[in-house]
């Protein structure tokens, strides 16, 4: 669908030539940081997903921040445009060029900085791999305050440039409570020093805010100073099934009573999820004796192992007696605990390896929240051989509606059948298009449907002010 819909390449940008890559291997100063050979440029050019395809002739892997304002700067008088790539895990097609604009990618920016072991503040390079902090974190007696299935690849610029959700959102917050100080470099090479590690600040303008979300369309995030919370040294497990979606919406109710403070992720999944990672997991296990419509994953973590085992039994037993859920099992030891959450975490990659999958990333009201995917098996039944399944973080509100077909390539009049009436039922019900994911390239025409005129046109004059040329990461984000 991404080529099908390909937008014009605007005649503003420059075309690259010999002289501009001479310029670039000076600033580099180094021969591995500027990438050429079409070989090696193809994993830049496609998405996650193999969903969108660019034509970069160039990838650059600056070291510092210092060189990221050089290329930067060349770039802008120059007119080359520039897409700036973390981990490449996006999922709306942000990361990877359209045409061929210059691939700006952090891997070569992975250090860690300072930790304050009294605040929990930590300050690294944008390029730091989401998983490689974690692991710097744990034995220090912290931890990341995101999660989300990619965090081997994705890099912590990466989920800050997209204010990444995943499943810890609901305990924590979200990248624009966790990031306290930000460095980025502006289109024309300016460097604007945010990098406060202090909590609170109320110095004016609010400005690492901006980077925070705006999928590199204003800068390029190089560094981040990060609130990282005690790591819980108790962690528990239940993996609930129930009949119909309205008890999930009870248990999630009773959830956030009982368990209060130590609830940290709130999961749900319907039976085809598990069927298609039954399928494509060879390790995952069919996890009850019977199959059921919906499927539950809950993590309570805390400091108080006696405590809040207690406090997660005695919910357990409630909604139990109370018939909320149809069958349930719970896991205290890690390993337990991680094929469980291997279960919810594999989804993503089980779609993928089943043919072409149109995705959908909403916030709905609860009450319009699993009707959309009932709505839309109604409306496909039948067609191409497609299979609709919900799942997410619905303790936050957030929908990921899938629709599978078992052919790799993406058809047109497909999802025709979907789009735009899945943007429209969302706005109809005031919800949100794009709930963690971002707008990237796949849904900058659907802007409109989240975001009022007069709030698209402010979006429009701050993409003026920071980058009047408009070289950073265009024909994303904003409608073109
Ligand atoms: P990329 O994909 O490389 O880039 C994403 C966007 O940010 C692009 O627009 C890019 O231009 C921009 N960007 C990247 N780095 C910088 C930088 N340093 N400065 C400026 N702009 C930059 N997302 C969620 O929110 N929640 C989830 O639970 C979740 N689970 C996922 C599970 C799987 C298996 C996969 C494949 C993806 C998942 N995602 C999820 C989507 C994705 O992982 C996140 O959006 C992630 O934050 C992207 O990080 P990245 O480093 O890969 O960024
Ligand atoms: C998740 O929560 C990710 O697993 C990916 O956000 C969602 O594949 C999806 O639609
Ligand atoms: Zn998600």
């Amino acid at each position: 669908t991404a080529n099908l819909l390909k937008v014009k390449r605007d005649d503003r940008f420059s075309y690259l030539n010999k002289d501009d890559i001479s310029v670039f291997k000076k600033i580099m100063n180094d021969e591995s940081g500027v990438i050429t050979d079409a070989d090696d440029l193809v994993g830049y050019n496609h998405d996650w997903m193999n969903k969108y395809h660019g034509n970069s002739q160039l990838v650059l892997r600056p070291k510092s921040t210092e060189q990221v304002s050089q290329i930067l700067k060349y770039c802008n008088e120059r007119r080359l445009a520039v897409v700036p790539q973390g981990g490449n895990t996006g999922l709306v097609g942000g990361s990877v060029p359209v045409h061929d604009e210059i691939v700006l990618s952090l891997q070569s920016m992975n250090k860690i900085h300072e930790f304050d072991s009294v605040t929990g503040v930590l300050t690294c390079d944008a390029g730091c791999i989401l998983e490689s902090l974690e692991q710097y974190l744990e034995p220090r007696g912290f931890t990341v305050p995101l999660d989300l299935g990619a965090k081997g690849s994705c890099q912590i610029g990466g989920n800050a440039a997209t204010n990444a959700g995943g499943i810890r959102l609901l305990r924590y917050g979200s990248m624009h409570a966790n990031v306290m100080g930000v460095e980025a470099v502006l289109a024309d090479g300016t460097i604007v020093d945010c990098l406060s590690t202090l909590r609170k600040d109320n110095t004016g303008y609010d400005l690492k805010q901006l980077f925070i979300g705006s999928e590199g369309t204003l800068g390029v995030i190089t560094k981040l100073a990060i609130l990282t919370p005690a790591k819980p040294t108790s962690v528990h497990v239940a993996l609930l099934s129930c009949d119909s979606f309205d008890e999930v919406k009870k248990l999630l109710i009773e959830a956030k009573k009982q368990l209060g403070d130590i609830l940290s992720a709130f999961e749900f999944m319907d039976r085809s999820c598990i069927d298609v990672v039954l399928e494509h997991q060879p390790q995952a296990r069919e996890p009850f004796d019977s199959k059921f419509k919906f499927y539950v994953l809950l993590e309570v973590s805390g400091f108080n192992e006696q405590h809040d085992n207690e406090k997660l039994n005695s919910y357990l037993e409630d909604v139990i007696s109370r018939k909320m859920v149809a069958d349930g099992t719970f896991a205290s030891d890690s390993k337990s605990i991680a094929e469980f959450w291997k279960l919810r975490e594999t989804i993503t990659e089980s779609l993928g390896k089943a043919g072409a999958v149109y995705k959908y990333d909403l916030s709905l009201p609860m009450d319009q929240f699993y009707n959309i995917v009932e709505v839309m098996k109604e409306r496909l039944a039948g067609k191409n051989n497609s299979m609709v399944c919900g799942f997410g973080h619905v303790g936050d509100g957030n929908l990921h509606l899938n629709i599978s077909t078992p052919k790799q390539k993406y058809n047109k009049e497909f999802l025709g059948l979907i789009e735009p009436f899945v943007y429209e039922f969302t706005s109809k019900h005031n919800g949100s298009i794009s709930a963690e994911h971002g707008i990237g390239a796949m849904k900058t025409e659907q802007l409109h449907h989240s975001k009022t005129n007069s709030a698209i046109q402010l979006m429009r004059s701050i993409k003026q002010t920071m980058d009047p040329n408009g070289i950073l990461n265009p024909y994303k984000v904003l409608p073109n």
